[in-house]
């Protein structure tokens, strides 16, 4: 980490031919479990993770925006006044759409000065790991602190949604950017999406000998087209049917009722949320009352439904999470949005080794490529570096 800070720094002099006046930066997450339920306004339990995005951000003196980042060779440069939704596209659409979004936030677009910025980041981009939560949230706390805007983390993550809803295009929810602002080192954050309180859950992942493994497949997956946004629409046509403003308001207990009135696979849709609401709120209790040992059968559980009920799951991620759970792991799922990314799995310290060779050699006989896997640990959110 500490080298990746002092080469942003030494890119940033480099690209724009002097210093940074500082740096900030914003983590990746990993879902724990609480899947779609973020737009159903329903719960979540993310934790952000020690994979980061890093800013060295300096303040211009004229309203011009220049961006760069060592993942696209090119210089982006716009002036302030002409960031509009419309006018952005490409992966600038990330960090300018968040300075658009602080403008319906506050900022006076008119007013604060420009900047230059150089991005660079450990978050593998694809991989179901919220890249991009962490790109425009180490962009809006850069921005906030230069502007001086005073938005608190939470302010921050609606920004962030904003820009990704609206400038990028994606109708994805509030979790990744709430997990890249608010997360805590070794901690959950438990958010309630209909509010919006959040909470700090303790993992004692550690204390418990257990470590979180990603098995990121490969499979690539964009949350701007397709499967994302039809799930999306079949809970809201699921939630008309049944005569609620949202699925939050449907209880494990309404099921049979709505078996009644929804077709089979819209039923399924709501299914899934309904009980994976219920499984956040449970394993929450369990962490807090039994320890993260006994959180393993509400994941595995997790997976079935988004396999079976709500069908986001793509061979590559079944297949890590069977021979995770065959080979030791306490409980295993995909996370994120689903149709490819990455798939979680709780191990004992003694099993990872184990979990690793099966994962390799399963993927191996099924003729799929070698999966990038890694341990993550629970890390701070987004802050200024330097
Ligand atoms: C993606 C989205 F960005 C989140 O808002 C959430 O809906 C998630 O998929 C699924 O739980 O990461």
């Amino acid at each position: 980490m500490t080298d990746l800070r002092d080469d942003v720094l030494d890119t940033f002099a480099e690209v724009f031919g002097r210093q940074a006046d500082g740096l900030w930066s914003a983590p990746g997450r990993v879902n724990l479990i609480g899947e779609h339920t973020d737009y159903n306004e329903g719960f979540v339990l993310p934790l952000a993770i020690n994979r980061r995005t890093i800013a060295a951000v300096a303040v211009r003196d004229d309203t011009r925006a220049r961006i760069g980042s060592s993942f696209a060779d090119e210089l982006v440069e716009i002036d302030l006044a002409e960031v509009h939704p419309e006018s952005l596209g490409g992966w600038a659409a990330y960090p300018l759409g968040v300075a658009w979004a602080l403008g319906r936030h506050g900022a006076d677009l008119a007013a604060v000065p420009g900047f230059d910025i150089l991005i660079d980041s450990t978050v593998p981009v694809g991989a179901g790991l919220s890249s991009s939560a962490a790109l425009e949230s180490s962009v809006a706390v850069a921005l906030n602190d230069i502007w001086q805007l005073g938005l608190t983390p939470a302010e921050l993550a609606s920004v962030g949604q904003l820009a990704e809803n609206v400038a990028v295009g994606a109708p994805t929810g509030i979790m990744d950017q709430s997990a890249s602002l608010l997360g805590r080192r070794d901690s959950a954050v438990f958010l309630d999406c209909r509010s919006l309180d959040a909470e700090i859950v303790p993992l004692g992942f550690e204390a418990a000998g257990l470590e979180l493994l990603v098995i990121d497949t490969g499979v690539s997956h964009a949350h701007a087209t397709g499967g994302y946004a039809a799930r999306r629409a079949s809970c809201e046509a699921g939630a008309r049917a049944l005569g609620v403003s949202s699925l939050r308001d449907v209880g494990v207990d309404d099921l049979p009722r709505a078996r009644e009135v929804l077709d089979d696979e819209t039923f399924r849709r709501v299914r899934h949320v309904v009980t994976e609401n219920q499984r956040v709120l449970d394993t929450v209790r369990a962490l807090r009352e039994l320890g993260p040992a006994s959180i393993g059968d509400l994941l595995d559980a997790s997976h079935r439904s988004m396999r079976d009920d709500f069908e986001i799951s793509v061979p590559e991620l079944d297949l890590a999470v069977e021979t995770a759970q065959n080979s030791g792991a306490v409980g295993a799922r995909m996370t994120g949005g689903g149709f490819g990314g990455s798939a979680i799995a709780l191990v004992p310290s003694a099993h990872v080794s184990r979990v690793l060779v099966s994962i390799d050699g399963a993927f191996a006989e099924h003729g799929f490529a070698q999966p990038d896997m890694f341990t993550v640990t629970a890390a701070d959110g987004a802050a200024r570096e330097k």
